[in-house]
């Protein structure tokens, strides 16, 4: 129980501590992130392409954190399968995120998950 616990801590420690990066990088305070902006947080800056997933030239939370998400794509086919999926909220959701129902979910699939919650 108390192990349990303190990996729950932990996990929203870490949420906590990009969403206050991105807040404080957000200098227009318009919720995402320009190029411009994205400099403040490195790891942003390096994959800002990648991470952009709808190509509106801006990055928000949703996409990074969907981002961060997809670094457990071990056998880097671009997508996610139940096997590799860590994260307890997605796998929960799994059959509903997975929009077009090939038992996998692709970043867009799983930037919808931070979507609904925000
Ligand atoms: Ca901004
Ligand atoms: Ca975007
Ligand atoms: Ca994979
Ligand atoms: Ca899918």
């Amino acid at each position: 129980m108390k192990k349990a616990f303190l990996f729950a801590v932990l996990a929203i420690a870490a949420q906590t501590a990009v969403a206050a990066n991105v807040a404080k990088a957000d200098k227009d305070n318009d919720g995402t992130l320009d190029k411009n902006e994205a400099k403040a947080i490195p790891m942003v800056a390096k994959h800002f392409d990648a991470i952009d997933l709808d190509k509106d030239g801006t990055v928000d939370q949703a996409e990074i954190d969907a981002f961060k998400i997809m670094a457990a794509d071990k056998d880097n086919d671009g997508t996610l399968d139940k096997k590799e999926i860590k994260h307890k909220g997605i796998a929960k959701a799994f059959d509903q995120l997975d929009g077009d129902k090939d038992g996998t979910l692709d970043a867009k699939e799983i930037v919808s998950f931070f979507q609904k919650k925000s």
